[in-house]
């Protein structure tokens, strides 16, 4: 590589104006008015662009800042310390939220399914409250109920867990979470009634693409991400979510695989901003994309499904985020 005659420091910043994408006029010009002849940076600039390591240097540099440009749309979204709350089609989801990896609620997005009715906990006894599943029960006594799900898991009946689901003195003791595949296994014959949500994910990949969660009032997910967008429909009751951008890195600290090291509530305390809240009730859907933090609790007995059956590839591993494996 040949830089010329330039001095170091000045072949320097001629790197730098570059990894910051600025154009070769722009590099010519900021240094002319320095007295710097053009073709004096012209063979300067040839010099960087003949070698592969600068090319490669140049490519990574690019993808850092669109990186970076990411990161302060997040900043700055999570700066007004709620979700937002909008009405929206299937397709401005997708362009302004799915695509700029933004959290939404999306108020009545569900209000005409007939499944807002037919899995709500009373009509799902009467239906299903025969059929045997897992769910989680002696969660208080866990420390983590939700990183050891397993340790919890017992089988029962679906008229068991609803029954006490509608105890109020379960609190975060009892829950039927994603974990336990109720509608990938026991309750497979429900997954085909998500077609209503046909315009907004793809029917052909369920069951598989849906996840029931049937809780108590009380019930806590801890703060968590996941390499998957999910469109979650609150069915039953009502819920409220804490969020966090992916960029920011207090919430990992201390925390290990998908978890974080600290509630998000108690993050919100000394970063009001930075931390979103939102809550959801029968019909909404909040919108969770790859990658943020969440932490959720029920306000009152709650049926959710959380659809990860979107219309493109919705798997994102290797995040730089902590060790992903599969849940
Ligand atoms: O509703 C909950 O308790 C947790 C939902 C959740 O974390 C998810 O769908 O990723």
């Amino acid at each position: 590589m040949s830089l010329g005659q330039l001095s170091w420091p000045w072949q320097v910043w001629i790197g730098r104006a570059l990894l910051r994408g600025r154009t070769e006029g722009e590099i010519v010009a900021a240094l002319g008015v320095q007295g710097v002849p053009e073709s004096v940076v012209r063979q300067a600039l040839e010099g960087f662009g003949d070698h592969p390591l600068c090319e490669a240097i140049l490519e990574e540099g690019t993808v850092a800042a669109t990186q970076t440009a990411a990161m302060q749309v997040q900043f700055q979204q999570a700066g007004t310390g709620r979700v937002p709350r909008v009405e929206l089609t299937p397709e401005q989801w997708w362009d302004g939220f799915v695509a700029g990896n933004r959290p939404v609620v999306i108020p009545g997005l569900a209000r005409d399914w007939p499944i807002l009715s037919s899995w709500r906990m009373q009509a799902l006894k009467d239906r299903e409250g025969h059929v045997a599943l897992d769910f989680s029960l002696g969660r208080e006594a866990l420390d983590h109920p939700d990183v050891s799900a397993a340790a919890s898991t017992v089988r029962g009946t679906l008229a068991d867990l609803i029954d006490r689901c509608q105890d109020p003195s379960s609190g975060n003791d009892v829950y039927l979470v994603s974990r336990q595949r109720a509608l990938h296994g026991p309750l497979r014959h429900l997954a085909a009634e998500l077609v209503c949500a046909a315009a907004w994910t793809m029917p052909e990949d369920l069951p598989e693409g849906a996840n029931l969660w049937i809780g108590p009032a009380g019930v806590r997910t801890s703060a968590h991400h996941d390499p998957t967008n999910t469109l979650f429909v609150q069915i039953e009751g009502r819920k409220r979510f804490w969020l966090a951008p992916p960029s920011w890195p207090e919430p990992g600290r201390g925390g290990s695989g998908y978890y974080a090291g600290r509630p998000l509530r108690e993050l919100k305390k000394a970063h009001p901003s930075m931390v979103l809240t939102a809550e959801v009730g029968p019909g909404d859907a909040i919108f969770l994309p790859c990658g943020w933090w969440h932490e959720v609790q029920s306000l009152s007995p709650t049926v959710s499904v959380g659809l990860t059956n979107l219309r493109l590839r919705n798997r994102f591993e290797g995040l730089p985020l902590g060790g992903f494996q599969d849940r």
